[in-house]
């Protein structure tokens, strides 16, 4: 941490973890149009170009951008020429009109649409695309899933079951996100992620005193409903080094698994054997990324599968974590390329480090992961970006 200069919070800063980004901007409508853009460049592949539109969907601007606020907008940065011509679109015509054209494309509609499915990136979609398939019922035929609200047709979903020869690709978790495709959708509100997080710390209390948890995401930066839970878990008072983190990941799914909550495990890491050399950073996350169901509550609710990703951080590094698995992804990118930028510093969930010399850090608490980047702190509710 050495000059302060430049470090104040500015709207219009290049960086994003130097600009208060609330949850909904005075642009919203035009920002809806021009995440339908980037959206259509993500999903072709064109990962610069929708990075530039993410970038510039970033960048708030204080007031509902009229024409006499061209030169203004022209001047913030990440707004090239390129999106100036669409804003300008918009402002004229209320509508860009590349965004009808594609919203109208059935080659865009398939690939979102396979996209919704868990284990579908733009890549994938695209090859079953290319393999001639369009709708989720081709995409059940394929990787051979019977769907739920079926009607009868049992000889169809033998047709097309030379799936995996078509495309080569791995289909174990597709399926799976297939077939919960229509609950994983569903967002999910508050007080249900709350619910699930005091499951899943009562089960771990069970198994060790003493583990401190933060819910992280989009929920910790306000959203009303997440499309999944994030929760960053440690332990009040392991000393640094102290490996037992490691051995409560497992024992955790496991039991959460024996009891039914958990039902499916998606990825799960494990940390690295040989972090003797410390050059980067080394090993202090082990995340599951799992599929958590709530037990039955007896009202005749139906329970919906969600999504729920469990970090378990080192206590030296709990509060980097927590940074790092806030968000919004554009705010962590920011962080990371400011640390590594302008500040000689290395920055991610796992750690923060000096780059000469690899010097790790160990901060305390969230402000202190702020003031080590030599940032000013942003709440989580101003970090989406
Ligand atoms: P997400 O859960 O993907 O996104 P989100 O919580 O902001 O929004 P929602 O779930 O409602 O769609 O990611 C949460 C944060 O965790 C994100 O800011 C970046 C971080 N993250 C990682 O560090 N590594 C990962 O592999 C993933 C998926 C996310
Ligand atoms: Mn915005
Ligand atoms: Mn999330
Ligand atoms: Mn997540």
């Amino acid at each position: 941490p050495s000059s302060r200069k430049g470090a104040g919070i500015c709207y219009n800063h290049h960086y994003s973890c130097m600009r208060y980004s609330p949850l909904i901007c005075p642009n919203q409508k035009l920002v809806e149009k021009l995440a339908i853009l980037r959206r259509h460049r993500e999903v072709e592949g064109l990962d610069i170009q929708a990075l530039g539109y993410e970038r510039a969907i970033s960048v708030p601007f204080p007031r509902v951008i009229t024409t006499n606020d061209f030169h203004e907008v022209s001047e913030l940065p990440h707004i090239g020429r390129k999106i100036l011509s669409k804003i300008q679109d918009f402002i004229q015509h209320g509508d860009i009109p590349e965004c009808r054209t594609i919203l109208n494309e059935t080659r865009y509609q398939s690939l979102v649409l396979f996209n919704t499915v868990y284990g579908i990136g733009p890549s994938t979609a695209r090859a079953l695309y290319s393999s001639g398939l369009r709708t989720i019922k081709d995409l059940e035929r394929h990787y051979g899933v019977t769907s739920r609200t079926n009607d009868s047709n049992d000889n169809a979903s033998l047709e097309h079951l030379d799936r995996s020869t078509k495309t080569g690709l791995p289909d174990l978790s597709i399926k799976v996100g297939l077939e919960l495709r229509e609950e994983l959708i569903m967002r999910i509100p508050r007080s249900e992620v709350e619910e699930i997080r005091d499951v899943v710390m009562n089960e771990l209390a069970h198994i060790r005193s003493g583990c401190v948890s933060t819910i992280t995401g989009g929920y910790r930066r306000g959203k009303i409903e997440s499309n999944d839970i994030d929760i960053v878990i440690s332990h009040k008072d392991l000393k640094p080094g102290d490996d037992q983190v490691k051995g409560l990941c497992a024992e955790l799914i496991r039991c959460l698994y024996d009891k039914r909550l958990l039902t499916h495990v998606m990825y799960l890491s494990s940390f690295r054997e040989h972090n003797t050399l410390r050059t980067t950073h080394w090993d202090s996350l082990q995340k599951a990324l799992t599929v958590f169901i709530l037990p039955d509550s007896g009202k005749g609710q139906k329970r919906i599968h969600r999504r729920l990703d469990l970090i378990f951080a080192l206590p030296e590094v709990y509060h980097t974590a927590i940074v790092g698995w806030t968000g919004s992804t554009m705010f962590e990118r920011d962080l990371r390329l400011w640390a590594k930028e302008k500040k000689g510093m290395k920055f991610d969930s796992s750690g923060i480090s000096r780059r000469h010399d690899s010097k790790l850090y160990f901060p305390k608490s969230e402000e202190e992961v702020f003031e080590l980047l030599d940032l000013e702190f942003i709440e989580p509710a101003l970090r989406n970006a």
